[in-house]
């Protein structure tokens, strides 16, 4: 076994390799994707096109079986139901085995998921299926800045190299549009939504289209952020007022810029009035107004825009009822290549929040969901958390918004609510490490977002075990465990961290570490943690029934009534809708305070439980990955220790109620805890310090 130290050195040295050698070795960088190989497999298509090319150049290089693949493009009239990207495999896996879609892009998907039948071991002698993706635009959204430098990112500097292009092409370019088209992602938001109007200069354009033409034979597409002021910071305009119409021009112009470079350039990501961001309000006009200007732009070259409800001010108003009570009012007046994207939950990417009470309230307006795979509030790129729990019990939420079912993924998917574009967008998690997202088991998030986008219907453990079989070994031995460790990740995040419906309670700005005691006169209310859990000598928690923020008459019935009632409350969501008494009985028969006890002590022993079962993985892993993980585990394991002790001391200050003697003692003194600060740099290099 290495000291910490040691790993640290180890881990350093590994940083500064040339990439040829490290990509060689198991540092990450191969992701899932099959290893260097040619197979020379039998492969043929009746048609040619890039996307064509490229499937059959990965069946040749990794099909393994005898049986030859061939390629096949159908007629509307045969398989119209495939849509543009879906695909049907038929065959014998002795015999031979077709591949058949309308288009290019179908068949390269196609071959995706054949090679991914055979590296889990799911292929069988006869092979039928039909695959149709859920969503049309699987995207992910980079907040990338034009600096290189990465808002909420945990992974190193953007994949962009700006200062390179458009001259050089890095080759990671080309291994990211693989990546994604493997998982069947097909859209890529290159820049921040705090974006910056240089991106729409010539100068920038002519980068991103070089992109764009990296991307394109892997059927993604290229979109940008786009600051709201740029016709007046860029173009010179004395305003950016939506209705004037110099500005429309000016936006018309812009568009038509972009699709001469760029001709399946996708469309615009819009961050307005959010944020200190520019909007429309700047001028008096509605969100609704700034949308469909640009929606109008748009329009001739198929282009959409996805225009975010990350809406809040500084009010009186309970920030979680905000972007309900901002896009409410404007449902039916968007156009049709509008979409409204809306983070999943109410506040922001917390580790458990409700879903977003918008989800069905925008009944004639299409909407999608913004999830964070880039884990800003779930431990950076140092905590093993697998998100498609969270990602699926968002998804599997029912609205009631058209009923018993209205689940969100019915209805952003189109099932009930028939729509023009139909979208789901994660926040990337990727930049310039040589794993890509910072820490091995976070390129899982980048995978179980585009695995979901394609089938919300896959099922958390579905998605671990290709993932782990591709990535790591198919082993049993290590898949089982492994696959444990992982499902029981994001439940174990929620408990050292927010149980019981807590929320925002990090550390201020960093977005890192515990500070419910956090509160600064200067700042804005609603980004402290004591605004959220408001604790006091009577108990803790935001009252959102009528008796307080009233947030709850923004849910449906009859979830309405279950989320106002103490008593029908989910008790994982309890105290982000009530403000309850420290003594008051639960379901487990403890009173909130000992429960609150039990979770923090339950968060810790799982990740410990966690260390226990990756140790015990290390014969089946290399060496390389094997001490990575573990060292990371490590500083999740002391993290958890230190928001048990740092949430327990605290609001025991209000509750004067002691720790049941069964849960482990706290290693910290309060005090020590309120002096420790850190800068999210600080996280990344492992230098923050707790006594
Ligand atoms: C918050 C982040 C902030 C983002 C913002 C957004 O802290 O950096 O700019 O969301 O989504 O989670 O616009």
């Amino acid at each position: 076994m290495i000291s910490y130290k040691q790993l640290k050195i180890h881990l350093l040295t590994l940083a500064f390799l040339p990439l040829s050698l490290s990509a060689s070795a198991e540092n990450g960088s191969r992701l899932w994707l099959p290893a260097n190989a040619n197979a020379n497999a039998q492969v043929s298509a009746d048609k040619k096109n890039p996307a064509i090319a490229i499937a059959v150049q990965e069946l040749q290089r990794h099909w393994k079986n005898v049986a030859p693949v061939k390629l096949v493009i159908a007629s509307a009239k045969k398989a119209g139901n495939l849509g543009s990207d879906g695909f049907a495999i038929s065959g014998n896996i002795n015999a031979g085995v077709s591949i058949t879609a309308l288009t290019g892009q179908g068949l390269l998907y196609g071959a995706y998921h054949l090679l991914r039948l055979q590296a889990t071991g799911a292929l069988t002698e006869n092979i039928s299926v039909t695959e149709i993706p859920k969503y049309q635009v699987r995207i992910l959204n980079h907040w990338d800045n034009l600096d290189r430098s990465v808002e909420r990112g945990y992974a190193g500097r953007s994949l962009w190299e700006w200062e390179k292009l458009p001259g050089e092409i890095s080759p990671r370019y080309e291994e990211y549009a693989r990546a994604n088209a493997s998982i069947g992602i097909n859209g890529s938001v290159l820049n921040n939504v705090n974006a910056n109007p240089q991106i729409l200069t010539g100068e920038y354009l002519r980068k991103v289209k070089a992109i764009a033409d990296v991307f394109r034979p892997y059927g993604l597409k290229v979109y940008l952020s786009v600051n709201f002021a740029s016709p007046k910071t860029l173009g010179g305009l004395p305003d950016a007022d939506p209705l004037n119409g110099e500005v429309a021009k000016w936006w018309s112009a812009k568009v038509k810029e972009i699709y001469a470079l760029i001709p399946d350039f996708g469309g615009f990501l819009v961050k307005a009035n959010s944020e200190g961001q520019s909007g429309p309000q700047d001028y008096g006009r509605t969100h609704a107004d700034g949308a469909n200007m640009l929606a109008d732009a748009l329009k001739p070259y198929k282009g959409i825009v996805m225009w975010r409800a990350f809406v809040y001010n500084p009010t009186p108003e309970d920030r979680a009822k905000q972007a309900y009570s901002e896009f409410v009012p404007f449902d039916g007046q968007l156009r049709d290549n509008v979409i409204i994207q809306i983070k999943n939950g109410p506040v922001d990417f917390q580790p458990r929040e409700p879903f977003s009470p918008l989800f069905g309230a925008l009944q004639r307006t299409q909407e999608m969901v913004e999830f964070q795979i880039t884990q800003e509030y779930l431990g950076f790129s140092n905590h093993l958390v697998y998100l498609a729990p969270l990602f699926k019990e968002t998804l599997g939420s029912d609205t009631y918004a058209n009923g018993q079912g209205s689940t969100v993924a019915k209805i952003t998917d189109g099932t009930l609510r028939p729509a023009k574009v139909t979208a789901i967008a994660g926040v990337a998690n990727t930049g310039d490490s040589a794993s890509w997202c910072g820490h091995h088991f976070a390129q899982a998030n980048w995978y179980a977002f585009g695995r979901l986008a394609w089938n919300h219907e896959l099922t958390s453990e579905q998605i671990a075990d290709e993932w782990l079989k591709m990535t790591f070994t198919s082993d049993e031995n290590f898949v089982k465990p492994a696959k444990e460790l992982m499902l029981a990740s994001r439940e174990a995040c929620v408990d050292y961290m927010m149980p019981l419906g807590l929320h925002h309670i990090f550390s201020f700005n960093a977005h890192y570490g515990p500070q419910p005691w956090g509160y600064f006169p200067d700042g804005r209310p609603d980004w402290m943690p004591v605004y959220y859990h408001r604790a006091d000598a009577a108990g803790v928690g935001f009252d959102r029934t009528a008796a307080g923020s009233n947030a709850v008459a923004q849910y449906f019935s009859p979830l309405r009534e279950q989320l106002s009632d103490v008593a029908t409350c989910d008790e994982r969501l309890l105290l982000w809708f009530h403000h309850v008494a420290w003594t008051h009985k639960l379901k487990s028969g403890r009173t909130l305070w000992d429960e609150l006890c039990y979770r923090y002590d339950s968060g810790v022993r799982e990740v410990r439980n966690m260390q226990k079962a990756w140790d015990r993985l290390e014969p089946y892993v290399d060496a390389e990955r094997f001490a990575d993980v573990q060292a990371k585990l490590q500083v999740q394991a002391k993290d958890a220790v230190w928001w048990k002790d740092a949430c327990l001391l605290y609001f025991q200050t209000f509750s004067k109620l002691p720790i049941p003697y069964d849960v482990e003692r706290p290693v910290h003194r309060l005090d020590d805890l309120y002096k420790v600060f850190f800068t999210q740099d600080d996280v990344l290099k492992n230098n923050y310090c707790i006594k």
